[in-house]
């Protein structure tokens, strides 16, 4: 904090996400909109930094998407690559490289490294008994292997994790277990791997974080001291997959590296791919800093599987800081690709265009640094247009504004500096000190909050000195304090340009100016006089209720679709013998009138013609009927129901309807006109 610093060069890695899927805001939450602030702002500095990005195009999961769909591997992660590629850049994330573990650059670094781990002697072999299907004669990862889960049945558990009740699983927990290949009962077969025995790291691991890294997030140096107080335990660093990179040694055939052994690798990768001439130098001169940007569940790897490998390895730099972040749900949900509760970037782009920035400030504003945090869409929009709309927008627009007002959009002259000029540019400096510091720091949402103090300060400049009440009476008073604004807004270009890069290129078009360099925020000297400004244009727009009640009952549609694919109907009760069932008396009833009933918002009062004078029947479907819906209907009821009182009127009966698996209620009705009175048997 606030020291020296010791470092030439910056290195940032952002996690490489799975190319099974596309991105959604839990990615831009977590990884990549904090490391882009990051690297943005060091570029700022004019410090010299790569960002280095790229898609993880291995392991178990996308062999598991390609069976479902009938494709090729390599056809999913062609697929997905490119739209995670895309949504990135669309939303101006500045990677200097967003390549892939499958190249051939990744496939030789990979495979070098583990043959030099493999020649040093870093590496044991074990034996272990695994899982094999012998119809499809190969190995199964344990996401391929599924059964009854040993602590509450759920009968389709997977061999790593039951999402019924969500228990990390073993597959050899499973009761009956299935190969989800072949549906056949698999057998266990002795199979040896690799494994990287990270118990004799352990010693300097624990030197190295905990003594040495006490500045790490509180919840990256919990977890690393977590898992070194119990022990660390040799991890197999070799599968038995046809999808990955081969293990170049002897007698490895139809095994591939574990897809957590190449896939940190593939920051070395594609660092290479990107500097061929001078890549050495990014990761192993001691100048050279390293940071790893990821979310929480990746803690272990990057602070201490890969330090190992590298250690191991020898000659690399370890890294120097890891800021992980917590996670981010959606409206109170934890967000999940298998459920579709996320929001997607693709999608957010087509029904919100050009609104990047939005979405960027919401997630820092509520990142989750400390905590897991939640996106809601009434917060977006709270964000949006008492924040973006009404404190930067607003006073950026205002200063444009009055200078073509008053002065045809020609930067006015300085007359005479007040205390109030000096004091709002020194509160201006003071801020910009403090998003220096808390961006030094790995607190983005913190320095964007002092980033919009800073556009408060210009706000509140404007509102006490007037200036539309003084250009009655003082037009070079008016030139002072709009000259004044206008190096306020050059410095909100600047300071905002990390945070929201589309709103800072489009107040810099209005300047009329290039980017400004960081040192230049707080100046009073960074638009001249005479300078001709461009046209005014709104940065931020209002988003009304309706935008976002749309996007609400997009996610309600995907609760009830999930609730509707996992229904499992209930078990069968108790058996009844034929008596039991000739007591009940169930009728077809007409209803001639329903009401609402009052002070009850789940009853409704039906006047039934059972074909014997009539009857009165309460029944709670009011949230899901209107009255209106069910008069001259055919419904049908138990007749024979002792009567009881709801909401002081006398109910004679339960009308019959069945509950789906979202909790409708749909009332059961029969398929012609029978006569009121008929019975059901
Ligand atoms: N693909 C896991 C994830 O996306 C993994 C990260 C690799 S970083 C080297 O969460
Ligand atoms: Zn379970």
């Amino acid at each position: 904090m606030g020291e020296e610093k010791r470092y030439k060069r910056t290195l940032v890695t952002t996690a490489l996400p799975y190319a099974n899927g596309p991105v959604h805001i839990g990615h831009l939450a977590g990884v990549y909109i904090p490391a882009d602030i990051y690297v943005r702002y060091l570029r700022h500095k004019g410090e010299d930094v790569l960002m280095i990005g790229g898609s993880d195009e291995h392991g178990v999961p996308i062999t598991i998407r390609a069976r479902k769909e009938g494709v090729t591997p390599q056809d999913i992660v062609d697929r997905y690559h490119n739209i995670i590629k895309k949504s990135f850049e669309d939303f101006g994330i500045t990677m200097d490289i967003y390549s892939r573990t499958t190249s051939e650059t990744h496939r030789q670094v990979a495979s070098d490294f583990f043959k030099t781990l493999n020649e040093k002697g870093e590496f044991i072999q074990k034996t272990t008994e695994q899982y094999y299907d012998e119809e499809a004669k190969q190995f199964l990862a344990d996401r391929y292997i599924t059964g009854k889960c040993p602590h509450c049945g759920n009968e389709r558990a997977y061999g790593d994790q039951c999402e019924a009740c969500g228990t990390s699983l073993s597959a050899l927990d499973l009761i009956d277990p299935k190969s989800a290949i072949s549906g056949s009962k698999p057998v266990l077969k002795e199979t040896t791997h690799w494994y990287l025995p990270l118990d004799k790291h352990e010693p300097w691991l624990r030197k190295w974080i905990l003594e040495d890294h006490k500045e790490w997030r509180s919840n990256v140096y919990g977890q690393c001291k977590s898992w070194l107080d119990m022990g660390l335990q040799p991890r197999a660093v070799s599968r038995d997959l046809d999808w990955g990179i081969p293990v170049p040694a002897k007698g490895a055939e139809g095994k591939v590296l574990y897809v957590w052994f190449d896939a940190p690798i593939g920051y070395i990768s594609n660092t290479k791919e990107l500097r061929p001439d001078d890549w050495e130098k990014w990761w192993k001169d001691p100048e050279t800093r390293l940071i790893h940007f990821i979310g929480k569940d990746n803690i272990v790897f990057h602070c201490i599987v890969f330090p190992a490998m590298l250690k191991a390895h020898g000659g690399y730099n370890l890294p120097d800081n890891v800021p992980a972040n917590e996670f981010m749900n959606l409206e109170g949900d934890k967000i999940s690709t298998s459920r579709n509760w996320a929001v997607w970037l693709h999608e957010y782009l087509e029904d919100m265009p050009g609104k990047q920035d939005v979405l960027r400030y919401v997630l820092t504003a509520n990142a989750p640094e400390t905590k897991d945090n939640d996106f809601t869409w009434k917060d977006y929009q709270a964000r949006n247009n008492n924040e973006l709309v009404a404190i930067l927008g607003n006073f950026v627009n205002r200063v444009m504004v009055l200078t073509h007002k008053y002065f045809g959009g020609k930067v006015p002259e300085v007359a005479a500096m007040e205390a109030i000029d000096n004091e709002a540019i020194e509160e201006l400096r003071g801020y910009k000190r403090e998003v220096d510091n808390l961006l030094d720091n790995f607190r983005f949402r913190d320095a964007q909050k002092e980033a919009m103090n800073m556009a408060r300060v210009g706000n509140k400049y404007l509102a006490d000195t007037e200036p539309w009440k003084v250009a009655k009476t003082d037009m070079a008073r008016v030139g002072t304090i709009l000259n004044v604004s206008l190096q306020i807004t050059a410095s909100l270009a600047t300071v905002f340009e990390p945070f929201l890069p589309f709103t800072s290129a489009k107040i810099l078009k209005q300047l009329q100016k290039e980017q400004m360099e960081w040192g230049s925020i707080g100046r009073l000297d960074l638009i001249e006089a005479g300078h001709q400004l461009g046209a005014p244009e709104l940065l931020f727009e209002k988003i009304e209720d309706s935008v976002v009640d749309a996007q609400i009952a997009k996610l309600e549609a995907t609760k009830a679709a999930n609730e509707k694919a996992n229904y499992t109907p209930k078990p069968i009760g108790e058996t009844i013998d034929f008596e039991a069932f000739e007591k009940l008396d169930i009728r077809v009833g007409l209803v001639k009138e329903c009401t609402k009933v009052p002070k009850a918002d789940k009853l409704l009062c039906f006047k039934i013609d059972d074909g014997l004078g009539g009857r009165t029947i309460v029944s709670g479907i009011a949230k899901h009927y209107e009255p209106e819906q069910l008069v001259g209907k055919r419904v049908c009821f138990i007749a024979n129901l002792a009567p009881r009182k709801l909401k002081g009127i006398e109910s004679q009966g339960m009308i019959l309807s069945a509950e789906g698996a979202d909790g409708h209620l749909s009332v059961v009705m029969p398929d012609s006109d029978v006569e009121p009175g008929s019975q059901v048997k």
